[in-house]
């Protein structure tokens, strides 16, 4: 099975295995497990912050953070297109009580600086005070682009200008720097708190981190902790996680060439609607004119390829380069497109 799904489908190394097999535990609630430590360390010192604390998912990651910085009935300021908006069920307002202001994404998961301006509350007893901007980067829905050292830093000099703290959803951070040639902290130096996911391109089973100042990173433990977050001897995932951030950054090139590729030729058939230039991650969207989206799938599937459609009524697909998709695989993507589209 080709599984374009997403990369979070990609399964721990043997070199995962085994250190997890291996790794030396405690219990992490009482902050007494080495490796969970260790991980933590190479986190903060990855990203260029006091500190870092291991959680479950990047759901969790986000929410704590946005929990950490903002109390009830303050708002966040965040792009329409954001993960945290349309894919967090709702949990910054279900759970925080935090007021969700979105503004729209441009094509490259921008917001308009100007737009964002305009978007903070004045002191008004109508109003609820605007505390955090929340970005993210590499931006999944607008066809995973990375955000700019040079955006960010417009954002954080006006989040400075109006006393705002700002959030990065970071699940993907690393291919945004190893798409921008940078080191990662040429991207987190711009913000108060980052979220970065160990299991996604980086292949490690399960776990996030967020990182932030040691006085950020204390209240997000006890945030993780009233969210059911708190693990015991997470030593275990956290063995992986280590080996995710010191193996597997530089490889994600692989998987950012492969999109480009894929979209390259896909491109070429008629009614399939992508452009190769907007392609700078290991993400691409598509559209399907002319063909029935469900059929579509079906038709890969019977090829032994797993792609997702995110928008049925639009015919919008959206396909994730990784690890475990080789460049031959493509090909064969590729190839079984052709013959899909030969047989219309
Ligand atoms: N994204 C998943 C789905 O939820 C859409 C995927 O397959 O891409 N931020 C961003 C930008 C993400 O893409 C995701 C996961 C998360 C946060 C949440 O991470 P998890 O799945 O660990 O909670």
């Amino acid at each position: 099975m080709i599984n374009l799904r997403s990369d979070t489908f990609t399964q721990p190394t043997e070199s995962m295995r085994e250190a997890m097999a291996q790794a030396e535990v405690g219990d992490d609630v009482y902050q007494e497990d080495p490796t969970v430590k260790n991980l933590e360390t190479l986190a903060a010192e990855k990203t260029g912050k006091e500190a870092a604390l291991f959680v479950p998912s990047g759901t969790m990651g986000n929410l704590i953070s946005v929990l950490s910085h903002c109390g009830r009935g303050d708002e966040i300021l965040l792009g329409d297109k954001s993960h945290i908006s349309l894919y967090e069920v709702g949990g910054v307002s279900a759970l925080g009580g935090i007021h969700p202001r979105t503004l729209p994404n441009n094509d490259d998961g921008t917001i308009s600086i100007e737009l964002l301006e305009k978007g903070i509350r004045h002191p008004d007893i109508h109003s609820p005070p605007t505390r955090l901007i929340c970005l993210e980067n590499t931006h999944n829905f607008c066809q995973g682009s990375p955000l700019s050292p040079d955006y960010m830093g417009t954002v954080r000099d006006l989040a400075k200008k109006y006393g705002l703290k700002i959030h990065l959803d970071g699940a993907r951070i690393f291919n945004a720097a190893v798409a921008l040639k940078i080191p990662v902290s040429k991207l987190t130096d711009k913000v108060d708190s980052v979220m970065l996911c160990l299991s996604k391109g980086l292949s490690a089973p399960v776990g996030s981190l967020v990182c932030g100042s040691s006085e950020f990173v204390e209240k997000a433990r006890k945030a993780r902790k009233m969210v059911g977050g708190g693990m015991r001897q997470a030593g275990h995932l956290a063995a992986a996680g280590i080996i995710a951030l010191n193996d597997h950054v530089e490889r994600l090139e692989k998987d950012h060439e492969n999109a480009k590729y894929l979209a390259r030729h896909i491109s070429r058939l008629d009614g399939i609607e992508v452009d190769e230039s907007k392609i700078k991650t290991n993400i691409l969207f598509f559209k399907l004119e002319g063909f029935d989206g469900n059929a579509f799938l079906e038709q890969l599937e019977k090829n032994q390829i797993k792609i997702l459609i995110t928008d049925t009524e639009e015919g919008i697909f959206r396909a994730v380069l990784h690890r475990e998709v080789s460049k031959e695989q493509v090909e064969t993507v590729i190839e079984t497109f052709k013959s899909i589209w030969a047989k219309r």
